[in-house]
Order: C-alpha cells, then structure tokens, then sequence
C-alpha cells in the first residue's frame, strides 16, 4: 500500500472534497475498492468475514469515498493530526509535547440524554413501567421499527465525499478474558485520534478479532456529507438531528450527529456501560459506572476498592488521590467504568476496560488533583478549554497557574479576561489523556485476571442529613443503598437551581436494560460468592448549617478509607444505627488535621431527615420502578423503615 505522503496531496489538498478529487485522478488503481469506496489504508483481507460485512453493509448505507481501516501506528496519529490541523479541527499547544486542542460547534458540547435511546422489542425490557401520569426517567425506549427508519433517514449518503475510518479497539488489555472488541465505523479522525487513547485500538485487535470474530458494532457519522468544493467546517455535527441508539440484541450502536464525547466515543458510555450492562446480565456479571482504586496501608497491605459516584462527584479525583495521612498510597486502576466478574474463587475481579482518561477539565488544578494535573500535559487532546498568549491551556480552577503577562482565548476563540461574564473554558470541557502516564498508575492496572475488589462505595453529593460514611448491613443492604443514591445537581435549563435528583448506582443515564432487572441481576450476585464485597455510602458534600463544607475532602479522605480497610479486616470500630453502620467515637483518625471537624454534625442522624429520605425512595420506586421493584428490595426497604420510626 502507498504511504500517505508518498502521494503529497495532505499538504498540497486542503479540503476532503479536492483530496477526493486528487484521490480520483492520480490514484486511480492504486487503492483496493470496497463496495465503490476506495481503500486507503489497511488491506481488506485484514478483516474478518464478518468485520468486512458490516462494513460492506455500511459503506452501502454512507456512501463514503474513501475507506480507512485503521491499525492505531504513530504514522497513521500523525497523518489524522495532521488532517484534523488542516481542517481547523485542532490546533497546536506547543508549550506541551503533543498537545492539541479541539473547539467543537458550541451546539455540540456535551452527552444528550434526550436523544439517547435503547431499542428492544419490548418497552418493559428497557424502562421499568412508570405509575400512569408519571414521566419515566430512567431511560429513553425505541422501537426496532422507528429505530431502522431513523437509521436510515440520516445515515443514507451521510459520508459522501468523506472518508470512512474503521476502528477496530478493545475494550480491556485485549489478552484479557474480561475483555471484549469493537468496531467503530466513523467520519471523524478526531473521533479515531481519541478512540487511540480511550481504547486499545488498531491491528492487534484485528488480529484478535481472527481468533474470536466477536464484536459490538458501533456506526457513527458526524452527519455533514462533504458537498462538492465548498469548505468543510472546522466541526462538522447536526445537533437538530443528533441521536443516539443502542440496540443490546445485536451488541450494536448507532450513532449520528455529534462529533463530541460519550455520543461519538462509542466504547465509552454507549459500549463500556449500556451494551455492556446487557452482556452482563447476559454473561453473569456487573459493567458498572465505577473508578477502581488500589490502596496501601502503613504495614504495606493492599486492598482494592471500586466507587460508584454520579457525573462531576470528584470520580478522578478519589482515583488519584494523594492520601494525607502518612504512610498511605493510593494507586489508579480507572477514573470511570467497572467490568467485574467473580472468579472461580469467589473473588470479584475488576478490570478498566478504559486506556485513558475524558476527564472534566475545570477544576482540576495542582491543588484539587496534582497527579492528574502531572498526566495531562503531553500526548493529550483537549477539548473546548481556553487557550494561553503561551501556547498553553487555561481553564476555571487555573488562575493560581497562569504566568503574569499571558493572554487568554476562551473555548470559542473570543479574548477573555477574569472580568468577563461567561467562563474560559466550556463547564463539560475536557482532557483526554492515556492513563499509562498517570503517576500513580497501578502496577496491576492491566492484568488480565482483573484486580480483586474489596469494597464497594456509593456515594453523592449530599448537603445535609447524610453522613460522611456509612456501611450496609449486609449485601442485599448494599444493593438498597446503590438504588436510593441521589446527589445534588444543577435542575434542568429554565431554572438553573441545585437540586437533590436521584441517581441510581450512578447509571442513570447509563442502564442498558430496566433497572428493576438491573436490581435483581445485583441482588443475584450474592449467589456467587461466600466471600462478598463490603458495601459502604461516603458524602464528601455534607455541610454546617452555615452553609460551609464540614469535611476538608480530597487527601483527607483517606481518613475515611482508613476506616473502611479497618472494617475490612472486621475491626471494632463500628456501632449499628437504624442506617447502616458508623465509625464509633475514635473509629476515623482526625490527627494532624489542620482544622477541626465537628464530628457530631458531620455524623448526625435526624429522625425527620431520614424519614423524608425514607418517603422519597419509597415514592421514587414506586413512581419508577413500580411492578418491577424487586421483593428483596421492598423488604430492605421496610426493613429502613422501621429502624428510622424506632429512632
Ligand atoms: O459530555 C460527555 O460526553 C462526557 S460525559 C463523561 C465523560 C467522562 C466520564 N464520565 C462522564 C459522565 O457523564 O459520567
Ligand atoms: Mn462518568
């Protein structure tokens, strides 16, 4: 096959459409057709009988001129680098080492929820049935039928005079048994450029596919056909239109519309958690909206723990935490996502299926997480942060490191200053950024074998009532406290207020299936192991009645973990209360905290708070969940009650 540059026309060429010209003229016979498009990258025999269907299917549905099938080497980086430059798709950051930034169309700067759909035959396999009169909010059902029709009213011809790029990755260390393969077909090379560093992408995993020929099928398309000469815009999308489908029946996800984020990295969200929390209720396992952690006690014992918090909780944060209390270290293992599975032992083991970190960018500054700050800075795209006079990145959370004299751009390329109204940096915009250059990666975040998890935390974003750590009572306890997680959040556009909105394990807008399902598929994992996980709820969030924080958070919340590993190793330092149990007088260690913390708030339990809490669970499974609720469940439930009325 030729090499790119053999050819001159990235440099000389300036839109798809001439390249497509050149392409025509100059290179007629050079390039392998498939199915009309030619192949200007990789070797159709490179693919699998079945890869190379769905791809035929597909080229006959998009139209595109060209076919890329990618094999993930720093040449072919370079060329979509290159190209993406070219476009004005990205731009340089040369303070860094490889550093680029991406402005997205501002109509397309976040995951749609509305527009996000599970497709079955059945609506009841998707949601729970809501009571009547009631909106459901756990999930977006559609039929196959209207499925197929809104397949094909966008995706016909939506890649002509474009390129298609086929990306074959894993998710998971592809020698892992937990691990499964993707195919994602796309127009964007910015959404392959980011899928190299989300994934294990590229020839190896066509290589594996030789072996197993298994994979989930992701279509994407940015939605924007290259039109004759006229210019491609910088980000091509078609928010009015974007939508996003799974259907879990055939492992596949169709995608249009949205260049950005989880809509258009289709191992992310849509594989690693909705289709993935459907294989494994089929397969016996759990694909969850966790980070994983390791962490290491003073006398050296090791202990790993996953966390479910909802979107914008501090996930990175906890799973690159500098512990304060000495002797401590924490290890990353994963910012996000969970595949866990019980071992033949009885040990549940947890991979990453992730290669890298989408991490929200404001905020994260030396001083809330230095070992993220120590990641981001070279091999990384950014995405619709401001930009330095230095050739660097700026965002809110930064001003403490931005030299005096230095300009800077906001996120859509005005001049901005501490003075002006909106902020620099989009609120969802984002590094993405490998995880092997994390400083504290774990020596075992890739085994094959997954690493075994200890506990389970929940936890949320809860301001008053909730205490700073509580363990369940038992497992089935456990599954009750995922299914009742709320946290504060920003209410919808018109009112802007922070309100307490239920969150579920974190999945909300992330269940593949209906969460009643979900529920006893969690509860049915207690059959598998005579050695269960430890539950606990942690809220970092809980404030005085002065309205200030009164835990300090980030390294001291080792604090907390210490405490969890001494349960673990079922110390004494426990007491029961009617909602699971709490540290005892003494259990959390508070030496040398630099501020006091009033403990008796931080841990107080009203009666009339939890019995509020109590009402609104109660009304949210009924209002939600319904006929579908679990039995275990309604008894746990009761069982909460009861303890809170005897309080
Ligand atoms: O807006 C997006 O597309 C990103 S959302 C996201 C990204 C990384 C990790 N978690 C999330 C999330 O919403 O939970
Ligand atoms: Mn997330």
């Amino acid at each position: 096959m030729p090499e790119f540059d053999e050819h001159g026309f990235y440099s000389s060429y300036s839109t798809e459409a001439a390249r497509a010209v050149k392409y025509r003229n100059h290179n007629a016979g050079l390039f392998q057709q498939l199915r009309g498009a030619a192949v200007v990258n990789g070797q159709v025999s490179d693919l699998t009988p079945k890869v190379r269907a769905y791809v035929e299917e597909n080229i006959d549905l998009c139209h595109p001129d060209r076919v890329h099938i990618c094999d993930g080497s720093e040449r072919e980086n370079g060329y979509l680098i290159q190209l993406m430059q070219q476009q004005g798709t990205i731009m340089p950051l040369p303070k860094y080492q490889n550093c680029w930034l991406a402005r997205t169309n501002p109509a397309d700067t976040a995951r749609v929820e509305s527009k996000t759909f599970i497709c079955t035959e059945e609506r009841s396999e998707t949601i729970p049935t809501p009571k009547e009169g009631i909106k459901g909010t756990l999930g977006n059902w559609m039929s196959p039928k209207k499925m197929d029709e809104a397949i094909k009213e966008r995706f016909t011809g939506c890649m002509r005079g474009r390129t298609m790029y086929v990306v074959p990755f894993s998710m998971g260390p592809i020698v892992s048994p937990l691990s499964k393969i993707g195919i994602e077909l796309t127009d964007s090379p910015y959404v392959v450029a980011s899928m190299r560093i989300m994934t294990r992408m590229g020839e190896a995993v066509l290589n594996k596919l030789q072996e197993t020929d298994e994979f989930v099928k992701c279509l994407h398309s940015v939605g924007v056909p290259a039109n004759g000469f006229i210019e491609m815009a910088s980000w091509p999308c078609d928010p009015e239109r974007t939508i996003i489908l799974h259907k879990p029946k055939n492992n596949e996800i169709v995608s249009y519309g949205s260049g950005y984020g989880g809509n258009s990295l289709l191992g992310k969200k849509c594989f690693a958690l909705r289709i993935g929390s459907t294989i494994a209720k089929r397969e016996g396992w759990l694909a969850e909206h966790m980070l994983i952690l390791g962490i290491t006690n003073p006398k050296g014992e090791k202990r790993y723990i996953a966390a479910a918090f909802p979107s914008a909780c501090g996930k990175t944060n906890l799973a690159m935490m500098t512990p304060s209390l000495p002797g401590y270290k924490v290890e990353c293992v994963g910012d996000d996502i969970a595949w866990m599975r019980f071992d033949k032992n009885g040990v549940l083991r947890a991979i990453n299926p992730e290669n890298g970190f989408f991490g929200v960018a404001p905020g994260t500054s030396t001083k809330s997480n230095p070992i993220a700050m120590s990641t981001i800075f070279k091999n990384t795209l950014f995405t619709n942060v401001a930009s330095t006079s230095d050739g660097g990145v700026f965002w809110e959370g930064m001003e403490d490191e931005i030299q005096p004299g230095v300009t800077v751009t906001d996120w859509r390329g005005q001049r901005w200053t501490k003075d002006s109204k909106s902020p620099a940096a989009h609120p969802n915009s984002r590094f993405c950024t490998p995880a092997s250059q994390c400083p504290i990666i774990d020596p075992q975040w890739e085994a094959p074998e997954g690493v075994p998890i200890s506990a389970i935390l929940f936890g949320g974003r809860r301001p008053t009532g909730v205490p700073l750590v509580y363990e369940a009572r038992d497992w089935k306890h456990g599954v009750l406290i995922g299914a009742a997680m709320r946290s504060e959040a920003t209410a919808a556009a018109e009112h802007k207020g922070k309100i307490i909105m239920h969150d579920p394990f974190a999945m909300r807008p992330f269940f593949g299936y209906n969460f009643g399902h979900y529920l006893q598929h969690w509860l049915s994992m207690s059959n598998k192991s005579s050695n269960l996980p430890k539950i606990f709820h942690v809220n970092w969030f809980r404030k005085s009645s002065e309205g200030k924080f009164l835990w300090p958070g980030f390294g001291e919340n080792a604090r907390v973990l210490d405490w969890i590993l001494k349960r673990l190793d079922n110390e004494d330092c426990a007491e029961e209360t009617p909602i699971g149990l709490v540290p005892k007088r003494g259990g959390i260690n508070l030496e040398g905290l630099s501020e006091k913390v009033d403990m008796q708030q931080l841990f107080g339990l009203s009666k009339n708070f939890w019995l509020e809490e109590v009402f609104a669970i109660e009304k949210y499974f009924k209002e939600q969940v319904g006929q579908d609720l679990p039995e275990d469940l309604v008894r746990e439930l009761s069982g909460l009650k009861k303890r809170v009325e005897a309080m």
